[in-house]
């Protein structure tokens, strides 16, 4: 017997709809739904081989203990590591407090899973010591349509696409990275002759049909966008009406671009005057906007000030709430939207409220039967800070759950670090080949985005129900199931029925939120299909566009300009590191692997890490295609396989960030923007050696500075 289950795609945040064909308890072929608003019917590579990664070889399918250290970790029934999870946690409560429990989330969980952590610790415990992997993705996303328009959320449709005529791409690999989404955005250059205006220091697959690919120096993006604004001022393309009526701030934003001529943009940027002037033509000439951005923007210690730049741009010139306009953050993992939505970054509350705003936590405790004064007014440490503290003892305990930190948080020694001093580890996973285990003291088998019901939000607000295809293998059991049978023997009050109980009571949290009303929104509804919020509802049809009717959601309904004031990276070549390094991703891997490993078609184009250099470059130090190199920063160094690419700026490398061996996070820095607390993943100094025989470097330590010295390192 087979039957067709509707889900969404769990890689991207692009949030394809797919059907599942399902045969006698086997996922048998997958499809694109074609009446879902993001794909209508089109998966890419990832999504259209989603059935060969359900295979459970590499699950890990029963829970694991180990009670010493040293010892391999060891099958135990489900029970027995329930039991003894909560009997370890509540050891630790005992004995330092709540305080000394720390949670690291991911946004591929469901918003029901991380609703549910959400209450168990800001709620339930009174600490927020909890954050996700959005930090290292969407933090100054978060904040920069927060400090102006009032509140997170994107405010465009994928549908704005269509009616675009001109696209910014700032910092996104949206061809690789959000496949389909660039698909759509490639049938409007080519056949609408829309422009398309991609800055990025590599030309990737995303310029293939740009108009202007601008290759500005690592972090100088809010430069550029200061110079573009300026151009657009200078050339008569503000909307002053609308600045009048819907803005605050005005007059300190026009002052602060004056000196971004477009000489002094070029300088900054490395880029010609001319391509600024061309760029910013391009910005004048068009009607309606749409200005696309991800990691290249986010991931950066000036990501708030880059994204904020982006937004001042719309707002200067009126292209937000409108067909074809708007500024748009893609959305990296399939429910990083959800995650923020539901409360689980360190200063959040669920419906976009905040920890620090008396009146939110009022709301959450009253609705939560909690007395009030529960909820901690502080926010809780950021993900770097919370393994900080854990290497430095004051955090004793950490529950990992759907990421892997070890691989993908920045200068990651200090991460194995934290995790060798920490009293307990427990690491929830899908798979059993994640490097964490390595440090679990309690693993927990989670069913997977296939086997359990539950809601995903995508980058435009559209919220999507995932229906379980077959049962999950071993012990597996639902994330949130997971969470709530430990703080049940911790004695703690949870006790959800179900993924939908969760789903009912957070989306009545949400009712007469301005605009994050999901209230609207039950499985019932969505079981016909995605809605996209504000839904206030259950007979609303959703909401294509926020702030239509120029309403903000700030006290007085007036969006904010702010000030954007360039900073460069905290790192920068040097006569010892002479290059710049950058990181990301490729088409068809999925961040540390765990999934996409296992399809065979995935693993064709890429058989492993490789460092992307210029010929010049090349040239200078003698290396050539496929020969293996030494990478080496002030914090450690790997090795990877030399690739050739005329198309990326001299002086700047790109690593892709998937593969263990040789995983740039060896190099990374703990840099972050000072408001949004993102790392800078994108931006540290590095040399390149030749791997000469007979000489000896110890691969994952840091150099000894000055560098040249080979072989030796200082652990300093
Ligand atoms: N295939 C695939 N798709 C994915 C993912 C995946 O693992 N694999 N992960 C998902 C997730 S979680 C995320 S967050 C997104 C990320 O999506 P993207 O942000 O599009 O991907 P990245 O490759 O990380 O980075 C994008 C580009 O930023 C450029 N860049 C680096 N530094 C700068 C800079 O200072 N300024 C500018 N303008 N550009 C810069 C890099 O050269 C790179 O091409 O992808 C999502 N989609
Ligand atoms: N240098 C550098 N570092 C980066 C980035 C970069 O661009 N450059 N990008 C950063 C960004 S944007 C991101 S999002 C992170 C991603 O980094 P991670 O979140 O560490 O990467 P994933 O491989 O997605 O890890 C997910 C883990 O969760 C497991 N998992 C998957 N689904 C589920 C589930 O439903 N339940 C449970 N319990 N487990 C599950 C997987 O098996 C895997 O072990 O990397 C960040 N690190
Ligand atoms: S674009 Fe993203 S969501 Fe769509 S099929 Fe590809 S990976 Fe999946
Ligand atoms: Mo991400």
């Amino acid at each position: 017997m087979s039957n067709v289950v509707r889900s969404q795609c769990p890689y991207c945040g692009v949030g394809c709809g797919i059907e599942l064909t399902v045969n006698d308890g086997k996922v048998v072929r997958v499809t694109g739904d074609s009446a879902h608003p993001a794909n209508q019917g089109k998966l890419c590579i990832k999504g259209a081989t989603i059935e060969q990664m359900l295979t459970p070889t590499t699950r890990l399918t029963h829970a694991q203990i180990r009670t010493d250290r040293n010892a391999a970790l060891r099958s135990v029934g489900l029970d027995q590591a329930l039991d003894h999870a909560a009997q370890r946690l509540n050891a630790i409560r005992q004995q330092y407090g709540n305080e000394a429990i720390g949670f690291y989330l991911s946004g591929q969980l469901t918003n029901e899973t991380s609703y549910l952590v959400t209450k168990l610790c800001k709620g339930l415990m009174g600490t927020n010591t909890m954050d996700a992997n959005s930090r290292l993705c969407m933090a100054s996303a978060v904040a920069a349509y927060t400090r102006t328009l009032g509140t997170d959320g994107p405010p465009c449709s994928y549908s704005d696409i269509e009616q675009a005529d001109c696209f910014l791409i700032v910092g996104s690999n949206t061809a690789e990275c959000h496949p389909i989404v660039y698909r759509r955005i490639e049938q409007q250059v080519r056949k609408h002759g829309a422009t398309l205006i991609v800055v990025d220091p590599r030309r990737t697959q995303t310029s293939r049909y740009a108009s202007l690919h601008l290759a500005a120096a690592p972090g100088s993006d809010t430069a550029l966008l200061n110079g573009l604004l300026h151009i657009l001022i200078r050339d008569g393309a503000v909307d002053y009406e609308f600045i009048a009526q819907h803005t605050t701030g005005w007059s300190e934003i026009a002052e602060a671009v004056t000196g971004w001529t477009p000489a002094q943009t070029a300088l900054a940027t490395g880029l010609t005057v001319e391509e600024v002037e061309t760029a910013g033509a391009m910005l004048v000439a068009s009607q309606r906007t749409l200005s696309m951005w991800s990691m290249g923007v986010n991931q950066s210690r000036n990501g708030v000030a880059k994204a904020t730049a982006i937004i001042n741009m719309h707002l200067a010139t009126g292209r937000i709430g409108k067909p074809g306009c708007g500024p748009f953050s893609l959305t990296g993992q399939p429910n990083a939207m959800g995650g923020r939505e539901v409360g689980y970054l360190a200063h959040q509350l669920p419906g976009y409220r905040r920890v620090d705003v008396a009146e939110h936590r009022t709301a959450i405790e009253q609705a939560w039967g909690i007395p009030v004064g529960s909820i901690n007014s502080t926010p809780g440490p950021d993900a770097q800070t919370m393994f900080n503290q854990l290497a430095e003892g004051k955090l004793k305990a950490i529950w990992i759950i759907g990421t892997n930190p070890l691989h993908s948080m920045p200068n990651n020694s200090t991460i194995r670090a934290a995790l060798e001093k920490a009293e307990l580890v427990i690491v929830q996973d899908v798979y059993n080949t994640s490097s964490c285990l390595a440090y679990a003291d309690i693993a927990l088998p989670a069913a997977q985005w296939a086997e359990s019901i539950g809601t995903f939000t995508a980058s435009d607000r559209h919220i999507t129900l995932l229906n379980p295809a077959y049962p999950a293998p071993g012990d597996a059991m639902p994330d949130w199931w997971l969470v709530q049978a430990v703080a049940q023997r911790m004695d703690f009050e949870l006790n959800f029925a179900n993924a939908e109980a969760i789903w009912d009571e957070y989306r009545g949290l949400t009712a007469g939120r301005y605009p994050l009303d999901v209230s609207g929104v039950s499985y019932e509804r969505l079981g016909n299909g995605p809605i996209q919020w504000p839904c206030p509802a259950e007979d609303h049809a959703g909401t294509v566009r926020l702030y239509s009717d120029g309403r903000f959601a700030t006290a007085n309904g007036r969006a904010n300009f702010q000030v954007t004031i360039p900073v460069e990276p905290a790192e920068v070549p040097s006569y010892e590191f002479p290059f710049w390094l950058t990181t990301g991703r490729v088409l068809e891997q999925w961040h540390t692997r765990t999934r996409t490993a296992n399809v065979a078609k995935l693993n064709q184009r890429h058989n492993g890490s490789f460092i992307e250099i210029h010929p010049d470059d090349a040239n200078t130090l003698g290396v050539s295609a496929g020969e293996k190199i030494a990478v080496i920063g002030r914090r450690g160094s790997c090795t990877s396989i030399v690739q050739i690419n005329p198309e990326i700026m001299p002086g700047c490398l790109f690593m892709p960030i998937h593969w263990e061996d040789g995983n740039p996070n060896v190099l990374s820095i703990n840099a972050a923007d000072p408001i949004s607390k993102q790392p800078e993943l994108k931006a540290c100094a590095v040399q390149l050696r030749p791997i000469v025989e007979g000489i000896n470097i110890k691969f994952g330590e840091a150099a000894t500075v000055p560098a040249m010295a080979a072989g030796k390192r200082s652990s300093q």
